[in-house]
């Protein structure tokens, strides 16, 4: 039997958590207590050396470690709906704006938020090794995290969802990066009316609770 492991709060499971809400599959599920630090105890080391949720344990014990991988892999298993693309150019452009979302915007609000937040002194990167925060870091997250949040607006002006006419994956990380960046009180701007559109649009689908 496969086993999800998750944790509520945490934005990265979640991404899975909805790409399973939109396949309609349900997965065993153990939570992992980040906030008492179960990923770096050697029960979650030896699934994840990386210490990091969310993690897909398969039935011959082969562990998925990376979200993409996860979802990579629950598309090839259960097709429909179809959330990685059609075609080789859907494919390459859901592939494309997830990175874009990950490396422009998630990445920046994570830098925000783990170098400004008390309880993650020591913890400013993910991973065994403990790092101390950066206080710079966060102004400057912030200033990539609404750059991008503006390019992105710019971009849904011509596109009803983010890799094209359908929702895809690359839709699940920029809803998930949108609810993120609440969190270090980066909202969408009044005048991003495409975004808020868009936003709109994704955040009332039944996965979003997820
Ligand atoms: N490489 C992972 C990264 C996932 C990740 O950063 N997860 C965070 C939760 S949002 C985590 O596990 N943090 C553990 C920690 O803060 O020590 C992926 O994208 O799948």
């Amino acid at each position: 039997m496969m086993k999800f492991y998750d944790c509520q709060p945490a934005p990265s499971p979640r991404r899975v958590r909805i790409f399973l809400k939109e396949k309609g599959i349900e997965i065993p599920t153990v939570q992992i207590d980040l906030g008492n630090k179960e990923q770096l105890g050697d029960a979650f080391k030896a699934i994840n050396p990386d210490c990091t949720v969310p993690v897909l344990k398969l039935e011959d014990g082969t562990c998925l470690t990376e979200i993409l991988a996860i979802c990579h892999y629950i598309e090839v298993l259960h097709p429909e709906p179809c959330l990685l693309g059609r075609d080789a150019k859907e494919q390459a452009l859901v592939l494309m704006w997830n990175a874009k979302i990950e490396q422009l915007g998630l990445l920046a609000l994570a830098e925000m938020f783990r170098n400004k937040t008390k309880g993650m002194s020591s913890r400013a990167l993910t991973g065994p090794i403990d790092f101390e925060q950066i206080p710079e870091l966060v102004e400057r997250g912030r200033v990539r995290a609404e750059a991008f949040m503006a390019r992105l607006n710019e971009h849904l002006s011509s596109s009803d969802f983010i890799a094209g006419d359908q929702f895809t994956l690359a839709d699940i990380t920029a809803l998930v990066m949108i609810d993120f960046a609440k969190w270090s009180k980066v909202m969408i701007q009044d005048d991003w009316l495409h975004l808020q559109r868009w936003y709109d649009q994704v955040c009332v689908r039944p996965s979003a609770g997820a």
